[in-house]
């Protein structure tokens, strides 16, 4: 390993196939719009990588989640706060709001219970690490 590579290896927290819709962008409501993703936790940043369902290229690359592609999009969760949602944020069950410094909101979402309390056990340990510093 370089110290590159362990310094990753050391940070990965978790990773794997997350639902997640941005509900509120710096303030402004949005309209929901659920998509899967292959999501990496590490080093303090959440990372949402390219829908594989709503790619174009036919590389099997792109469809295994084990292989992501593009980062879609980061979130800095530094200053950032995790709950469960309310009832009334989702029809959905197993749902985790996200919200970050910036003023944007995020719904998380798993299926098995047991997945989603791993992802708000992970998330939520990096938050307070963030936090000591
Ligand atoms: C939304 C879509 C979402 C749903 C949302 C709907 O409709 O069905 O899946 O969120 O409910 O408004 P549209 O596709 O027309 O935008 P959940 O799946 O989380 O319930 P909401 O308006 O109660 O947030």
């Amino acid at each position: 390993f370089s110290a590159q590579q362990e310094e990753q290896w050391k940070t990965l927290d978790k990773a794997g196939v997350l639902h997640r819709t941005k509900t509120i962008d710096k303030g402004k409501r949005l309209r929901k719009n659920w998509s899967s993703s292959w999501t990496v936790l590490e080093g303090g940043i959440l990372t949402f990588f390219k829908d594989s369902k709503h790619s174009s290229s036919s590389s099997s690359s792109v469809k295994h989640p084990s292989m992501p592609s593009t980062p879609e999009h980061t979130v800095d969760l530094r200053g950032a706060a995790l709950a469960w949602a309310a009832k009334d944020k989702s029809s959905r069950k197993n749902v985790l709001e996200l919200k970050t410094r910036d003023g944007s909101k995020y719904l998380i979402q798993h299926d098995s219970e047991m997945i989603i309390n791993t992802w708000h056990n992970a998330i939520a340990d990096s938050i307070s690490r963030l936090v000591r510093g």
